[in-house]
């Protein structure tokens, strides 16, 4: 009786936890997507003043329910110099969202290769990868079909793997939803095909 009914409170209460990379460089809008997605995504989250927002040195931490899926973020800092962190925290990923700045031509060629280095890694292969343009409320940005142009020699190395280009602004929320749905349904799909570190030990 006590497993069964342990069982069914697990059933019904018990949530699967996805690790989730937020990854680009600086001044991207990575921690302003993060805490727009706590915002919107948590009941009672009060949400900060997303203009008080610095730079992050080191990492913030998130966490939000969606249906049965509990995702975990890990916003790192996209410094040049803190890039040498990201890899650390691969193995224990079940997806990533690179956020570019979309109103940033002068930089792109810079996040771009950022963006294959961290494709490139074996320790990836096969981890959903939800690309943001971020900043469209900006004139003039660059589109969804002007950043895969740019990007569109990345193809090879992303593979097979789930690729989602998303228009986005984080400072208003705008294909935030969008964005966070599509990696829901994603790390789902994907856990039994590639199981990461933690799910195995
Ligand atoms: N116009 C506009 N500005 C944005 C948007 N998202 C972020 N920003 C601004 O971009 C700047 C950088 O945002 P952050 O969220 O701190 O960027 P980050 O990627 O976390 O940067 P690091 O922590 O240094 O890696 C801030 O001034 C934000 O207000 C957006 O959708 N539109
Ligand atoms: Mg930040």
């Amino acid at each position: 009786m006590y497993t069964l009914l342990s069982g069914l409170y697990k059933y019904v209460f018990q949530k699967d936890e996805y690790c989730i990379l937020i990854l680009g460089l600086d001044n991207a809008g990575k921690t302003t997507f993060l805490e727009q997605t706590k915002t919107k995504f948590s009941k009672n989250y009060k949400g900060m003043n997303l203009s008080k927002i610095t730079t992050t040195v080191g990492l913030n931490i998130g966490t939000i329910d969606v249906g049965k899926a509990r995702l975990m973020f890990w916003d790192l800092g996209g410094q040049e110099e803190l890039q040498s962190l990201w890899d650390k925290y691969y193995a224990e990923s079940h997806g990533v969202i690179y956020v570019i700045d979309s109103t940033d031509e002068e930089r792109l060629a810079e996040s771009k290769e950022a963006f294959e280095k961290m494709i490139s890694s074996e320790v990836l292969e096969g981890v959903p990868l939800l690309v943001l343009a971020n900043k469209q409320d900006v004139e003039n940005c660059m589109s969804v079909p002007d950043i895969k142009t740019a990007f569109s020699d990345c193809a090879p190395k992303i593979g097979k793997r789930d690729c989602l280009v998303q228009p986005c602004t984080a400072l208003t929320g705008q294909g935030v939803n969008e964005g966070i749905e599509w990696m829901v349904k994603c790390v789902i799909r994907n856990i039994h095909r590639t199981p990461r570190q933690k799910d195995i030990t």
